[in-house]
């Protein structure tokens, strides 16, 4: 079934210059871009987004480095979209993420692990929305 994901390219790597790095990763491992902007977030608009992992105890860091610089969110399509682009991406913690993927490559650490990667369906859906309208998401 043709999926679609939502991914963001975190604030450290847009800081490292790596944006252009992780598109061409991502245009060549096969997914289309079908919406693509930058923005800063706000702590608000970071808390509301990260709303799942409220009782984490490393909500507010991960909502304080979320706001804290400029972000590339992006939407993504191709058949089993979901589960292959977080395959794609690697393990949360780049250190155990495998060779070659974007993690490995240009994570640093749990939290600077470069890219956000939607986990489910009803996720999708709602991180998408969160960023995009329909008429900023192409055909
Ligand atoms: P994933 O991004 O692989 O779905 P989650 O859902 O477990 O991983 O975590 C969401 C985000 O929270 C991660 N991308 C990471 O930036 C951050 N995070 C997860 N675990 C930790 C941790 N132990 N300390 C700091 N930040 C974390």
């Amino acid at each position: 079934m043709v999926e679609r994901t939502l991914t963001l390219i975190k604030p450290e790597c847009v800081a490292e210059k790596h944006i252009g790095d992780v598109i061409a990763r991502i245009e060549k491992g096969g997914f289309t871009i079908k919406a693509m902007k930058m923005l800063q977030l706000t702590k608000r608009e970071a808390e509301k987004f990260y709303e799942v992992h409220k009782e984490r105890p490393f909500y507010g860091e991960l909502t304080d480095y979320m706001s804290s610089g400029p972000i590339v969110a992006m939407v993504l399509e191709k058949e089993n979209c979901i589960a292959d682009f977080r395959n794609f991406i690697g393990a949360t913690n780049p250190q155990e993420a495998a060779e070659g993927t974007i993690r490995r490559d240009f994570g640093k650490s749990i939290q600077f692990n470069c890219v956000h990667a939607s986990d489910s369906p009803e996720n999708a859906k709602r991180e998408i929305y969160f960023y995009f309208s329909d008429r900023e998401i192409m055909e």
